[in-house]
């Protein structure tokens, strides 16, 4: 569990974390020369309990907000300083403004240099700190009024932290792992660290983890945290992992380790921002603000759609960032611009990995696992949403995840075919169109077997799997059937017409009239005035008519007869120049070669250098 301290520079944040854990954070030579805090800085607390909790102070200065950031941000209590003579100050509004735009929902309110002031002022600055957070998730927070110098107050205000963390709710460690790095340093014989607090999942020593956006991998050599070694770390643990084979350039604060392939950096993430009231104009789509998620600070755009956001808005917009993040939906974020700096707002994540740059802000705010699924289902339609990114995209546990899915009854209506889902009423209505597309062909066509299964899969404009997927669903409702590389209507046959019919048997007359020279497909039509090749593809499947080359068919009889001569006159093992077979088969040379490449094609004879030899089972082929 982690607390992090708040509140206006110089009002005794870092003292009080002295008094409570006997460490001064403060360690850089800097801070020790100004007297303040300038980046963070980290301490245990043992809680009357046995509990351990860890502080993470950070400074109040105004030119440090965004390190106040990265450490406010994965807290789960805050402790918010106010000095009894100073009062509330600028800085103690912006950082309970960030506490609350970060979803820190719990935590205690130290009044602090007590021994300064009397009785009178302390409870005017008492009532001006209620005030101040008032409208805040930190209005129920308890009060304590302490001194760092005389000790006044720091054990109470120790078990009121300790009745704060009993509130809050345990992480779940059966989730992926992300660490936000917030430190890195090389130490001696250990090489590269990073630190941060664990967001979600554990990470044990020995496992393989990538660094975002980088996306290096590494080995985790050792764990510490607060200086003790661990095996593994927790959710809610202050953590360093050193890393094997990384170089102390290639991580910095704002990366992220993570362990699983759901986490992908992404340069454009859809979200609901609120903008705060107090914010002097809009907020156009050409002004760049800085964007705080984890311990990320980048510069961004943020577009909604239809002009500028006002004071006060809240709205679905595209933040377009400069530089990648690794976000997770639900992720809290807060938005700072302006000359100085200011916090001007925040918000929520929808989705941390839109699969286009055009990708539209998510109409209503969906705030459940299954309701974001439906919602990427929907946006997704024909191209389906891939599968491994679902615990990040959709905000939840791989076992959510899964129980969301689970096969026979997914709580969101959907299939999985080859890594991706879709939704299910896609495919219904996929399976609808194909079926109308068979039974409009077969309207079209009443003499063809059926439609090429290559003409429904690009009609349908999906990945082959889904069409695949598709017509295997229509084949067990037994819809459809598929004969070779056709599909038909379940128990279709082609039909003819009294004058096609009589078309067909005069073309069998005529092929087999023409024997072993028969017309090409094309001067057949000039004869019949019409298509010929419906009723040829009848003939053929009939096993009257074979198409030895590509536009001329040949009576079955012929080739029978063909292949016949060539059975007896060829004797086995000895090759045939052309010449020897044209002699054999009395045919011109504009047949003979056809027919000899239509011999070689169907098994029965065999070219070698030399010439054509008699295939060792001529037989095979079923026509001889
Ligand atoms: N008299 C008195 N002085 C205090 C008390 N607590 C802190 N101070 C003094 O106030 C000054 C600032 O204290 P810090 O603890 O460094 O304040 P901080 O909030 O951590 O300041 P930043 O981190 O820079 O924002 C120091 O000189 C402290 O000695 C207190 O309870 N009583
Ligand atoms: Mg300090």
């Amino acid at each position: 569990m982690i607390l992090g301290t708040a509140g206006h520079v110089d009002h005794g944040k870092t003292a009080l974390v002295r008094a409570l854990t006997g460490v001064d954070t403060d360690r850089l030579a800097e801070e020790k020369r100004r007297g303040i805090t300038i980046d963070l800085g980290f301490a245990p607390l043992r809680l009357d309990d046995g509990r351990l909790l860890s502080i993470v102070d950070v400074p109040g200065h105004e030119a440090f907000v965004r390190n106040m950031l990265a450490g406010a941000t994965g807290v789960d209590l805050a402790m918010l300083v106010v000095a009894a003579d100073e009062g509330v100050m600028p800085q103690t509004v912006e950082h309970v403004t960030i506490l609350d735009l970060l979803g820190v929902t719990d935590g205690v309110i130290a009044i602090t240099k007590r021994d300064l002031v009397d009785d009178e002022w302390l409870a005017l600055v008492r009532e001006d700190v209620r005030a101040a957070v008032s409208a805040t998730a930190l209005r129920h927070a308890e009060m304590v009024v302490t001194s760092a110098t005389t000790g006044e107050g720091v054990e109470t205000l120790r078990t009121a932290i300790g009745a704060a963390a009993g509130r809050v709710a345990r992480r779940d460690g059966d989730d992926l792992f992300r660490l936000p790095v917030d430190r890195v340093f090389t130490v001696r014989g250990t090489g590269t660290v990073v630190t941060g607090t664990v967001w979600s999942g554990r990470l044990e020593r020995d496992a393989t983890v990538r660094i975002l956006p980088g996306g290096m991998r590494a080995r985790v050599r050792g764990l510490e945290s607060h200086g003790a070694a661990m095996d593994a770390v927790l959710p809610g643990m202050r953590a360093a992992v050193a890393l094997a084979g990384v170089d102390v350039r290639q991580a910095a604060r704002g990366a992220t380790v993570v362990a699983d392939d759901a986490w992908r950096p992404s340069r454009l993430l859809l979200a609901r921002v609120a903008l705060l009231t107090a914010l002097p104009r809009p907020l156009g789509p050409r002004t760049v603000v800085r964007f705080h998620l984890g311990t990320a600070d980048v510069g961004a755009r943020i577009v909604k759609a239809g002009g500028p956001i006002a004071p006060g808005e809240r709205a679905g917009v595209r933040l377009v960032l400069d530089a990648p993040v690794v976000a997770r939906a639900g992720d809290r974020f807060v938005l700072r611009g302006g000359s100085p700096l200011v916090t001007i707002g925040g918000g929520i994540v929808d989705d941390p990995q839109p699969a286009h740059w055009r990708s539209r802000p998510v109409a209503r705010a969906a705030d459940t696992a299954d309701a974001r699924l439906s919602a990427l289902l929907d946006s997704a339609g024909l191209r389906g949403v891939e599968l491994a990114p679902l615990p990040v995209r959709l905000g939840a546990a791989p076992r959510t995840v899964a129980s969301l899915l689970a096969p026979g009854a997914p709580l969101v209506p959907s299939r999985s075919i080859g890594g991706r889902l879709y939704a299910a009423s896609l495919l219904d209505e996929l399976g609808r169109q194909t079926r109308d597309l068979v039974d409009e062909y077969h309207v079209r066509c009443p003499m063809a077997e059926g439609v090429a299964i290559e003409s429904i899969r690009s009609a349908l404009g999906v990945e082959s799997d889904v069409a695949d997927f598709v017509l295997d669903v229509l084949c067990h409702g037994n819809h459809l059937e598929l004969k070779g590389a056709v599909a038909m209507r379940r128990g279709w046959s082609p039909r003819l017409s009294d004058a096609d019919e009589r078309r067909l048997l005069a073309l069998r007359n005529t092929l087999e009239a023409a024997g072993r020279e028969p017309p090409a497909v094309d001067e057949l039509e000039a004869r019949d005035g019409a298509a010929v090749l419906p009723l040829l593809r009848m003939l053929e499947r009939a096993g009257e008519a074979v198409p030895v080359e590509r536009h001329r068919y040949y009576a079955a009889t012929a080739v029978r007869e063909m292949l016949g001569t060539l059975a007896e006159g060829m004797r086995d093992g000895r090759e045939y120049s052309p010449a020897e077979l044209r002699d054999a088969l009395g045919l011109s040379r504009k047949f003979l070669i056809p027919f000899l490449e239509y011999c070689d094609r169907s098994g029965f004879t065999e070219r070698r250098p030399g010439g054509r030899v008699l295939a060792p089972r001529p037989g095979e082929n079923g026509i001889a």
